[in-house]
């Protein structure tokens, strides 16, 4: 049975730390606002409402947030259409399609893959890390060799029409990150169950074109996801090195922790990246929510975007932007 809790603001702290950080609000609009307050709930990067939707039918089911991240991240894994995050993803500038994903549980306990060739669901895998060995992080042929020995199924990633545009690209063979290309990218997840259990999971196929081996934020914890059940938790998207190099989404849940909005903590996180570097050539966007169920979003660039879902609403968000 679905336990809907609505949580009073009660952050004073928060609020007084919004007014002397002003200066980062520089789009604030908490265009979000609306739908703070409220848990369960579920947010995801980008426009994803069928993943987010099978993530609340997961918590109405009342089972874990952990279980939720995780099959609402395995729908847009199968999703072939999608050209950034598992089968279907593009490759790597030799034609390889590798995968890096993470997961968090409310725990603290994490695992993650890097550099997957061959198996869809990066997110289970990561799943199985974290909860089946001793260790956080499995990289390469030995997190395939991991998959196959505890029953994961051998695919062929490159999907024709993956194939075909990176056939395109080696005509020119030009390499540069794109901004927004899609309408969506990188899913990364977060939720609170009805026990008020928080947890995060991120999965991509990361830069289309990147140098064989390369593994960006997304399955480093910390920098693409980071969980603290206490406080909140945050997910990245976007230009990986940037994020990796600001750590941004410990970042965000440590600002959270001194009492910044989830909203005003993705924006000093963004403004930490536009102040050590070149940012107009490239995107990153945040979101993050808190134990109360505040949800916050930012990016560089025009064009992200939140899925929520929460009750019967399962929107998308505009996000704010630092540029305009
Ligand atoms: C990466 N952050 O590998 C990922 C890619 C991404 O939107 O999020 N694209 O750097």
């Amino acid at each position: 049975m679905q336990r809907r809790k609505f949580i009073k603001k009660a952050s004073l702290i928060s609020i007084g730390l919004g007014i002397a950080n002003k200066a980062y609000s520089k789009n604030y609009k908490k265009t979000n606002s609306l739908y703070n307050n409220i848990t369960p709930l579920v947010i995801a990067t980008w426009d994803v409402k069928n993943a987010t939707k099978k993530a609340w039918k997961i918590i109405q089911n009342n089972q874990s947030s952990l279980d939720a991240v995780e099959q609402g991240c395995m729908i847009e894994e199968a999703n072939e259409n999608g050209q950034s995050v598992g089968k279907g993803g593009l490759p790597d500038r030799n034609g390889n399609v590798t995968l890096d994903a993470c997961i968090m549980n409310s725990k603290g306990d994490c695992g993650s893959v890097v550099f997957l060739k061959n198996i869809k669901h990066a997110i289970s895998l990561a799943r199985k890390v974290m909860e089946d060995t001793p260790h956080v992080m499995l990289a390469g042929i030995g997190a395939e060799e991991f998959a196959y020995s505890i029953g994961f199924k051998k695919e062929n990633l490159l999907t024709k029409a993956s194939k075909k545009t990176w056939e395109n690209w080696k005509k020119t063979s030009k390499y540069k990150p794109v901004i927004n290309i899609e309408n969506h990218d990188t899913i990364g997840m977060l939720a609170i169950d009805n026990n008020g259990n928080i947890s995060g999971g991120c999965t991509t196929s990361g830069l289309a074109y990147k140098m064989s081996g390369r593994v960006g934020d997304s399955p480093i914890i910390g920098s693409g996801l980071y969980v603290d059940n206490e406080i909140g938790g945050a997910v990245a998207t976007g230009l990986g090195e940037e994020v990796v190099k600001t750590v941004g989404s410990f970042l965000i849940v440590e600002l959270m922790r001194q009492g910044h909005s989830p909203q005003k903590a993705c924006e000093i996180a963004i403004s930490r990246i536009v102040t050590k570097s070149d940012y107009k050539n490239f995107q990153v966007g945040y979101i993050a929510l808190n134990k109360q169920g505040d949800t916050g979003c930012y990016s560089i660039q025009k064009g992200f975007s939140m899925t929520l879902c929460q009750s019967n609403n399962n929107v998308n968000i505009k996000s704010d932007s630092y540029t305009t």
